[in-house]
């Protein structure tokens, strides 16, 4: 099998990084100054039993060095985990733009990608109710491109000056530091009901875009407008998305809440594992464009982060595809050391005036000064640009070029004025010239006064199953909020979005929905401003339904590393496992023989078969789907064992694709908590008569059976 030590390493983003690579295998142990030791295990002593010497400089180095390991976290995506690889255009995009990385479909350009959760710590768990961060450095000719995204295209809040409050109010509280990770408390709700613009983003993060099967099956967004600019210098507007090729899929919270114990590395396993088996991550890379023109001709306003584009109303070209081929080999150096910006661009690309794009063009320099330690971050080898870099910038904590020449300022006669500025024809950036005639205020524009009508789209887009997660995702948050007035204030703001969504959450907070009695609903107002001018009204009803929307209508068509679990046991039927193994890894399932202990199992023919791990070991949330074939004696141990009992239950209250063959279908009937024949009738249970390794196969594909469910709507 390919492994990453063999792997073909061919970008040269990665050949760059060879010089930093160290390998200590087969070495001499050696100091940092190079001396080689000859004692590791012990300091040294005025005595065997003497104190430590102060002149024990092996001693102290290795110490101090242990001291000063750690660096301050992320305030936000602290925890992440990323991977190299490349992206290659389609076709050239030089009507839209000219940067170089988007013409020429044989060039493969080196990306490095971080996914990252929003609010918990490094420490905390994969499956949190959060947003995803999908920030991606291409290593262009040009120099670093950040798209530093996230998995849902639209964010709470419109104008960069109110991040620091939602980030404050998501964290854990300020008094206990609790909860870890989890948006459901006080004082995130408090803001949230308070502050109505963040009501769109609120459905999508209450729904199931939250919680993903993995980060391999997210969609990622740039959310801001952004600008393509071509050769001519012909600006329009572009969006950009990347779609996944395996679809978006995600779990059921109460899935999520267990795989958390079981597994708080879900996602980054994921990630792992299926990079070192050679199962490639791809996504797409879509644009939505709008030409200059077309700017107001939307009921909302394109540089309103709170607002998406209807796919209905632009369609999403796809222009790439991106791949990740690599893991890193060192999660601090590359993981925790990437730099994300969004300033860092080539030119064919500009940004756009919305204020919250506008905000984090200072916010993110800034954050890597703290977090990285000074200003020669980009120095860090995950972070060069494989462009050459040339200027008078000098000096500060560990710089590493040793510039040459005595000029450090330009314009300058002893270096004949170099390094030169380039003109736009030699690649220079210049800026859009853009037009702005205006009077400075602070303000928000009337155009971003809508909050509610894309909340009701996307509500109005899902299906009943999801709509169903995403009331009872906000019944789990509301419910953990103790202040009685945000429960009421938050029912208020819902109903404004859609009366039913708001009628339904009341009933799982046994309250109902109160009335607005002139209530202000955004207290997010100027101290000088008239309120009524901050009030949107209540949203426009959706008359139609966007499908990109929807995750009801992705892509179903393969099982390819979806987790199998086939349970098993000594006298397990030989040909019934065969049979089923030898489909799933035909259409390139990833399988794992669960039994009552590790070690090997003696099938009914006497061939001896390797265990993955053992019911103690392993749940069913880590699968996504379970096979129990037949043979007495294997079912009859699984039968004596709670686990196997347990594994059946959860897969089938997951709605997962279920199946058994013979005797293993009384494992089945025996997890059957509302009937034998209630489970073995579902929807996605596969028990025969026919090929049940194709049925099994086509209902893998199908992800979830929420037919399984009650639904509320
Ligand atoms: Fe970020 N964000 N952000 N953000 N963001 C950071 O930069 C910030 C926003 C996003 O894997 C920080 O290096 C402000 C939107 C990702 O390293 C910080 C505002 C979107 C990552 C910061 C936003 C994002 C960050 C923290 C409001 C989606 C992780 C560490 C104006 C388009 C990148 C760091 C990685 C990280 C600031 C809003 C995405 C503090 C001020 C909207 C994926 O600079």
């Amino acid at each position: 099998m390919e492994t990453q030590q063999n792997r073909d390493n061919t970008n040269n983003k990665l050949e760059e990084l060879n010089q930093n690579r160290e390998d200590g295998t087969g070495q001499f142990l050696t100091t940092n100054q190079g001396l080689r030791i000859n004692d590791d295990q012990n300091s040294l002593k005025a005595g065997d039993r003497g104190a430590t010497l102060l002149e024990d400089f092996i001693l102290r180095e290795k110490i101090t060095h242990f001291d000063h390991e750690r660096i301050p976290e992320r305030i936000v995506h602290a925890r992440g985990a990323a991977a190299h690889g490349y992206f290659q255009v389609y076709e050239p995009q030089a009507e839209l733009t000219k940067a170089k990385f988007l013409q020429d479909p044989s060039v493969k350009t080196p990306v490095f990608l971080r996914f990252s959760t929003v609010a918990g710590s490094r420490g905390s768990s994969d499956l949190a109710r959060d947003v995803r961060g999908f920030a991606v450095k291409f290593y262009t000719e040009e120099g670093n491109f950040d798209l530093v995204g996230n998995n849902i295209p639209v964010f709470f809040i419109q104008d960069a000056i109110k991040f620091p409050d939602l980030i404050h109010a998501v964290k854990p509280e300020p008094n206990n530091e609790i909860p870890q990770a989890a948006s459901a408390h006080d004082t995130f709700w408090d803001f949230i009901s308070i502050t109505p613009e963040s009501m769109h983003m609120i459905m999508w993060v209450m729904s199931d875009r939250s919680i993903p099967r993995s980060y391999r099956m997210m969609e990622g967004f740039g959310v801001h407008t952004f600008r393509f600019i071509n050769e001519a210098g012909k600006a329009r507007f572009v969006k950009f998305h990347w779609k996944p090729l395996l679809g978006v899929h995600s779990v059921v919270w109460d899935e999520a809440q267990l795989i958390s114990g079981r597994d708080p590395d879900f996602h980054r396993r994921d990630l792992w594992d299926s990079i070192e088996a050679g199962a490639y991550p791809e996504w797409e890379l879509g644009v939505q464009i709008v030409e200059e023109e077309d700017e107001h001709k939307f009921d909302f306003d394109l540089l309103d982060s709170t607002k998406l584009i209807p796919e209905e109303l632009v369609p999403v070209k796809r222009i790439g595809k991106l791949t990740l081929n690599r893991n890193p080999d060192n999660y601090f150096a590359e993981t925790e050391q990437v730099a994300f910006h969004l300033g860092h661009l080539v030119p064919g690309l500009d940004f756009t005036n919305d204020p919250l794009l506008q905000g984090r063009l200072f916010s993110y320099t800034d954050t890597q000064l703290k977090r990285l330690g000074g200003p020669n971050f980009h120095e860090i080898p995950i972070n060069r640009p494989v462009a050459p870099v040339h200027n008078g910038q000098r000096d500060g904590h560990m710089r590493q070029t040793i510039n040459k020449g005595r000029t450090s300022y330009s314009p300058n006669l002893i270096n004949d004025n170099t390094p030169a500025q380039a003109t736009t024809a030699e690649g220079g950036f210049s800026s859009h010239g853009e037009r702005i005639d205006a009077r400075k205020v602070r303000a928000r524009s009337k155009s971003f006064g809508d909050h509610y009508s894309q909340a009701n789209l996307f509500w109005n887009s899902q299906s009943d199953a999801e709509k169903t997660h995403l009331v009872k995702a906000l019944r789990f948050e509301l419910s953990k909020v103790a202040v009685e007035s945000i429960r009421m204030r938050m029912l208020v703001q819902l109903a404004q979005v859609d009366s039913t969504l708001a009628k339904l959450v009341a009933e799982g907070l046994g309250m109902d929905v109160p009335a607005i009695d002139g209530m202000q609903l955004n207290l997010a107002v100027p101290a000088d401003a008239n309120p009524a001018d901050y009030q949107s009204a209540p949203a426009k009803k959706a008359t139609t339904r966007s499908a990109a929307l929807s995750m009801a209508n992705t892509v179903k068509s393969g099982i390819k590393t979806r987790q199998v679990a086939i349970l098993a046991a000594d006298g397990v039927d030989a040909s019934e496992l065969k049979a089923m193994k030898e489909a799933l890894s035909a259409e390139e399932a990833v399988i794992a023989i669960v039994a009552p202990r590790v070690g090997k199992l003696k099938t009914s023919a006497g061939e001896l078969v390797h265990i993955d791990a053992s019911l103690q070991g392993t749940a069913s949330v880590l699968f996504d789907a379970v096979y129990v074939p037949g043979g007495k004696q294997s079912v009859t141990s699984l039968l004596q064992e709670d686990e196997s009992i347990r594994f059946i239950h959860e897969a089938f209250m997951h709605c997962k694709a279920v199946a058994a063959t013979s005797e293993g279908i009384d494992l089945l009937k025996a997890a059957a908590t509302g009937g034998a024949a209630a489970l073995l009738s579902s929807d996605g249970v596969i028990t025969g008569p026919d090929d049940v390794p194709q049925q099994f196969i086509q209902a893998i594909a199908q992800h979830r059976f929420w037919s399984r469910e009650k639904t509320l709507v």
